[in-house]
């Protein structure tokens, strides 16, 4: 039988897209689906309107060009699919029981998931580069300006939820995306059709209300945004909701009953018995690099770790922390520092009171 010129190229297609997928697991990725490289008209409408609502905050970065995020042809002109990568940091069930002094949302327990990410499509891109000679491959994960969970939904890596997180049927939601951009045709997969039914529990769950409506956040309510985008004080209102948590929130994920079921975990945490001596005792950048440089509290540096520290200490209300509060009170030169160290006396000795009168 005779193929015809087109058929030969899809099944070529077809072929190089299994492969691309099985590369990609074989690399140590969990997920990896296919989409194209069409203008996400739903995405953009979508930022379009969080942005009129200024639903960033201080975000500013998130102004720029934002149709270029919803096209991925401003990242690579020559582009033609997108592989979309899941990458899962979900740590075990073990870690949702586990009461330590200090807690930080899961992502932060392991090394700074960009550099591991963009090693591992770097070494991908060489192994399809020998394969595909003279096609151009661009990867992003994080920080590039394109919307990820828009195109990861395109992918059918997963269907975002009214937390606005994509969530894998399987994996959950506790997923770092990234992807790679391509001037190969592929054959793109299906998108997922939204799962989360008549549930709400994230909604519900959110401490401050962040979530204002079923996939709608107001970015600057949130927890997450507070501890790592926030440059200057938290809000007062904010800091007792905070609760023990130093870095990022997680409460919208464990509440959701698609991270209840997880199968697989990553046994590599390593800031899991993180304290608040460790953090007090940074007295300087030097020794705050040489403790975190690998950490994602690295990028937000070490003021903003010293506050939310001093924050948490506050809300533990333990007096066992009234010396070292009172030393960066009165030593450190950030203002931002001494504000919170002052706040978080004042929450100690206010429960001494309490607890003296009862
Ligand atoms: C800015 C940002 C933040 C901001 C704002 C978060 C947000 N929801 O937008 C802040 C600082 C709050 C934040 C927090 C967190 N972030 Co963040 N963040 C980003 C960033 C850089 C851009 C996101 C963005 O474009 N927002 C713009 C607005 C418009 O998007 P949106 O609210 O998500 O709206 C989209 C969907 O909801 C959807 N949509 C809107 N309406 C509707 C309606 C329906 C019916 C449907 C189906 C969809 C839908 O379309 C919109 C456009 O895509 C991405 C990386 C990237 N380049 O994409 C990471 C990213 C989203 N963050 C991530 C993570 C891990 C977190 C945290 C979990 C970290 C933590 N534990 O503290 C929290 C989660 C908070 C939460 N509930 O979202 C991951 C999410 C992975 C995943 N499974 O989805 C990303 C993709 C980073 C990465 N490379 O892995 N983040
Ligand atoms: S991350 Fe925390 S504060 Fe932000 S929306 Fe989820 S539950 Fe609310
Ligand atoms: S908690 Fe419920 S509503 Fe929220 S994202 Fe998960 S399934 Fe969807």
């Amino acid at each position: 039988m005779v193929r015809s010129a087109w058929s030969v190229f899809k099944v070529k297609k077809e072929e190089s897209t299994v492969w691309i997928k099985k590369k990609a697991l074989e690399a140590g990725f969990d997920l990896a689906g296919i989409t194209g490289v069409s203008f996400h008209k739903k995405g953009f409408l979508a930022l379009q309107d969080w942005l009129d609502n200024k639903s960033h905050g201080s975000m500013k970065y998130m102004e720029r060009s934002p149709e270029n995020r919803a096209d991925p042809a401003a990242l690579l002109s020559t582009g033609r699919s997108i592989i979309m990568l899941g990458t899962s940091y979900f740590p075990g069930q073990f870690f949702l029981k586990t009461k330590n002094e200090i807690e930080t949302a899961f992502f932060a327990l392991f090394p700074d998931y960009h550099h591991a990410i963009r090693k591992k499509m770097t070494l991908l891109i060489k192994e399809l580069q020998v394969l595909f000679p003279g096609t151009e491959f661009k990867s992003f994960v994080d920080s590039s300006p394109i919307l990820e969970k828009a195109f990861a939904q395109s992918a059918g890596l997963g269907f975002i939820g009214k937390n606005t997180l994509l969530i894998n049927e399987n994996l959950g939601s506790y997923l770092f995306l990234s992807g790679i951009l391509t001037s190969l045709e592929l054959v793109p997969d299906s998108p997922v059709k939204n799962s989360c039914g008549s549930c709400k529990l994230c909604l519900k769950t959110c401490p401050t209300g962040a979530l204002e409506q079923s996939y709608y956040l107001k970015a600057n309510k949130c927890l997450s945004y507070q501890t790592i985008e926030q440059k200057g004080m938290i809000p007062r209102s904010f800091r007792p909701l905070l609760k023990n948590c130093i870095w990022g929130c997680d409460l919208c994920q464990r509440a959701c009953p698609y991270n209840q079921r997880i199968k697989i975990k990553r046994d590599d945490a390593v800031y899991e018995n993180l304290g608040l001596k460790k953090i007090f005792s940074l007295s300087s950048p030097h020794q705050f690099e040489q403790e975190f440089r690998d950490s994602v509290f690295f990028r937000g540096g070490r003021n903003i770790l010293m506050r939310n520290a001093c924050i948490a200490a506050g809300n533990l209300k333990d007096r066992k922390w009234l010396s070292d509060l009172r030393h960066l009170r009165e030593n450190e030169n950030d203002p931002l520092i001494r504000e919170a160290a002052g706040w978080a006396i004042s929450q100690i000795k206010k429960a001494g009171i309490r607890r003296d009168k009862s």
